[in-house]
């Protein structure tokens, strides 16, 4: 992907020198700054200000080693990260991955890619991001909750609910954040809301477990409405069977499609009646087994080892729910040789650039995954309000917000493209409304 301005593209290079062997941070700021060549020709004062080269440098990073002892008394050493990219419009906000592939690049890609998601949902969040290589898979509620607790006593020091509130993302679900809490709160003898996704009893949001998947639904409702389409009688394939993947398919179920495909870091399986969607919880929310074990309560359906398999599915509607460069060329190819009208992504950066452009170029609808999957942290931002007032709302009263939020989002994005000189560009409408409130907001401060 080139970027059409010598300065941009000069501010590329420096990026790349300065944050080696970081690819997947680069493929992130690039596709960015590919977009922001119109809104930097028609106010070049963002150039001049030093507004684009402090968009690129996280405010704070922080780094740090997580010792833990497993039930057989060996020690073990992971690494923690957070990084506090930007806070030019609220608290850095965004979620803690836990997964063996988290390195420093991973957190920066997901820290730089919130600033302009948070931005987009029209909440005063800032962008953030944390994580690290531990892998919860295999290990006993004992050893994760020791891990969470030796993660928390070193982030703690550089958290709150009105500096930074962290969240879940792959690997940190409902058990992971209950640790965490709690460790924040013994640490800090103070009970605020300095985390998001907590549990319903102390003090979670209604609607935000599963706010994701049907952010992503709503969104893509408003794409394909737009385009004279809808789920209604569609088949749709999603990839990934965690918290995105299960509430994507249960709305997209309720608004009329068919769901076929699901996947993990196994394999994918293929029910050409419909995913058994309540299977799906059990297998993944409460027994923690792998897909594979789908087919042995339904023989009918197929089992293949190997994720990327699921976008050689016919779908009309893909929805990308796993991870990041899930969907390459290749499936991207698939996908529109078999009929797919309409992308919509709900992991962060699952589908590769070259990908991006064969879906655009065939004429395939787009939603990217800055504007499609923000219902998440839209309503962790709910939930954050919730806290503050000492207040709840009913699962009605989020949703509806969630829903709110999602349609002026799509209006937001669609019109940025459109005022830009790219109609229909759900891509550069999301990064050019998501930059112009946080970039408006930079040059009001100066230079800080
Ligand atoms: P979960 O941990 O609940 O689920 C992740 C799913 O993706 C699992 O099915 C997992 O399979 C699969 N997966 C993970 N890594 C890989 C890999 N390397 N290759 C193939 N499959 C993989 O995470 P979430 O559902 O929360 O997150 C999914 C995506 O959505 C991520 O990109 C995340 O950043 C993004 N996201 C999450 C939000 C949230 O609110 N949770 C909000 C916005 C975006 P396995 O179990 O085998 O590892
Ligand atoms: O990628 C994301 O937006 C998330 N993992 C959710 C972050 C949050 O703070 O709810």
């Amino acid at each position: 992907m080139s970027i059409k301005n010598e300065y941009l593209n000069s501010l590329m290079d420096r990026v790349v020198a300065r944050n080696p062997a970081e690819p997947e941070f680069h493929q992130a700021v690039r596709e960015v700054l590919a977009s922001l060549v119109p809104v930097v020709e028609a106010r070049p004062e963002f150039i001049k200000e030093g507004v684009m080269d402090c968009l690129v440098e996280p405010e704070r990073i922080i780094k740090f080693r997580v010792p833990w002892e497993d039930e057989q008394g060996n020690v073990h050493v992971n690494r923690g990260f957070r990084v506090q990219f930007n806070s030019a419009i609220g608290p850095y906000k965004g979620g803690l991955r836990f997964h063996p592939s988290v390195y420093e690049g991973i957190i920066k890609f997901l820290g730089f890619e919130q600033i302009f998601k948070n931005s987009l949902t029209g909440l005063p969040i800032g962008g953030g991001k944390g994580g690290s290589d531990f892998d919860p898979k295999g290990k006993t509620d004992l050893e994760v909750m020791r891990f969470c607790q030796s993660f928390m006593t070193e982030l703690f020091k550089y958290i709150g609910p009105d500096t930074d509130v962290p969240a879940g993302d792959i690997g940190v679900g409902g058990r992971e954040i209950g640790y965490l809490f709690g460790q924040y709160k013994r640490l800090r003898n103070e009970f605020t809301g300095v985390l998001t996704g907590k549990g319903l009893t102390y003090g979670g949001s209604l609607a935000r477990t599963e706010a994701t998947g049907y952010g992503l639904c709503y969104f893509t409702d408003c794409m394909l409405k737009g385009a004279g389409k809808s789920f209604e009688g569609a088949v749709a394939a999603i990839s990934g069977s965690g918290n995105v993947a299960i509430y994507a398919c249960e709305k997209a179920v309720q608004l009329g499609a068919k769901v076929v495909t699901m996947s993990d870091s196994g394999g994918y399986i293929y029910d050409k009646n419909g995913i058994d969607l309540p299977l799906i919880k059990r297998l993944k929310e409460v027994e923690r087994k792998r897909i594979s074990a789908y087919v042995d309560i339904h023989p009918e359906a197929e089992y293949h080892p190997g994720c990327a398999g699921v976008w050689q599915v016919p779908c009309g509607i893909a929805l990308p729910c796993a991870t990041q460069n899930e969907l390459d060329l290749n499936s991207a190819k698939a996908l529109i040789a078999n009929g797919c009208f309409a992308v919509a992504e709900g992991a962060n950066m699952p589908c590769t650039p070259d990908a991006v452009d064969a879906f655009q170029a065939a004429g395939v609808l787009f939603a990217p995954a800055k504007a499609a999957n923000a219902g998440g942290v839209a309503t962790s931002a709910l939930e954050m309000s919730q806290n503050s007032m000492r207040f709840y709302w009913t699962f009605e009263e989020v949703d509806d917000h969630l829903r709110r939020i999602m349609t002026d989002l799509y209006r937001n994005a669609s019109s940025a493209a459109e005022q830009y000189g790219s109609p229909g560009d759900l891509a550069a409408g999301a990064n050019i409304a998501g930059f112009l409130k946080v970039g408006e907001s930079m040059l009001a401060y100066g230079i800080v």
